[in-house]
């Protein structure tokens, strides 16, 4: 028998859509085997604090802490210094729980110490006992503004305090053009066997980490194999506003879509079974499609996609 070797494993993504996958990822493949590049345009600062969403629930995912009724800030935190904030007439819309306030004052602080992202993120990853590693996209900020029919708007008042309800006209990444890769994710994407785009939203959630500098031309030139999995199934997203987004942008909502947005570096697309109708139109774009479960409830789910996209990779090598 020829043993297959370990697979190494680069994924992308950002938020909660993601962080399922990733649970699942951790739990087959060694965590030492395994890179997480995190979007950070949805970073924002509220009561001068520096919050990074999107690493905050692959932390609080990954080291079992997540509440998981929402899929982001902590299990069992309480809201006091937010109902006092509310109290003293201060905005109240963004959910900050009180031990959630803790990750943001650590990261804050050493912000204005000076410290990177890239830096804090790795302290972090440690504190919260995680094995696999832990990239931001960038340590440059690239805050993503959403142009409305009502206005430019900073991503989490889109998302949060508006709900995603306002009409989207463009999505911008601000000061992509000046962002650098953080350290480590060129190489990441170069190196490992093979490259994970999580079920994110394409536009926001992987968007912003294509837009910086260098990380196309990496996926598009690296020797792994890019795997996406669909965010989009039966023409609705698994999870947050990508299907209004995608719709408002005129754009199909559908699996056929997510394949056409990343078809300049896209080998495998995995899609769900309620997508099998139009695996054939995804393959004529010469993207490889697997059809499997991609609805992920439980833990069960979580593990039984993640071993389908190491499976993909082991009919490879063998
Ligand atoms: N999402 C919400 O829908 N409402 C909130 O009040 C909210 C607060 C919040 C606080 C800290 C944090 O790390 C994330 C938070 N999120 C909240 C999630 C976040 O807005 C988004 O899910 C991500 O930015 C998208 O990935």
């Amino acid at each position: 028998m020829v043993s297959v070797p370990e697979p190494t494993i680069t994924a992308l993504g950002g938020g909660v859509g993601a962080s399922k996958l990733l649970e699942g990822l951790v739990r087959v493949l060694p965590p030492e085997r395994l890179t997480i590049v995190v979007n950070t345009g949805d970073d924002t600062v509220m009561f001068g604090l520096h919050i990074s969403p999107d690493i905050d629930i692959t932390l609080y995912t990954l080291a079992g802490m997540v509440n998981r009724q929402t899929g982001w800030g902590l299990g069992g935190d309480t809201f006091s210094c937010l109902e006092q904030l509310e109290r003293m007439g201060e905005p109240s819309w963004f959910q900050l729980g009180d031990r959630d306030l803790a990750t943001h004052l650590f990261r804050t602080r050493r912000i204005r110490a000076g410290r990177t992202l890239s830096e804090i993120t790795e302290e972090l990853r440690q504190r919260f006992g995680l094995g696999c590693r832990l990239l931001p996209m960038s340590d440059d900020p690239v805050p993503t503004k959403i142009v409305t029919d009502g206005g430019v708007l900073p991503f989490q008042e889109y998302l949060v305090k508006h709900r995603a309800e306002p009409r989207v006209k463009e999505v911008r990444f601000e000061g992509v053009e000046r962002a650098r890769p953080a350290p480590g994710v060129v190489d990441a994407i170069r190196e490992s066997s093979a490259v994970v785009i999580c079920p994110s939203n394409p536009l926001i959630s992987i968007g912003p980490i294509l837009a910086v500098k260098g990380v196309r031309a990496a996926l598009q030139s690296t020797p792994a194999r890019v795997i996406a999995v669909s965010p989009v199934v039966g023409g609705k997203s698994l999870k947050g506003p990508t299907d209004r987004m995608l719709r408002d942008l005129g754009l199909e909502v559908s699996a056929l879509q997510v394949a056409k947005l990343y078809k300049d570096f896209l080998n495998v697309l995995v899609i769900d079974h309620a997508d099998e109708t139009i695996r054939s139109e995804i393959e004529r774009m010469g993207v490889q499609v697997v059809v499997a479960q991609t609805i992920m409830h439980g833990a069960q789910e979580k593990v039984k996609l993640a071993q389908v996209v190491i499976s993909i990779l082991n009919e490879q090598a063998a």
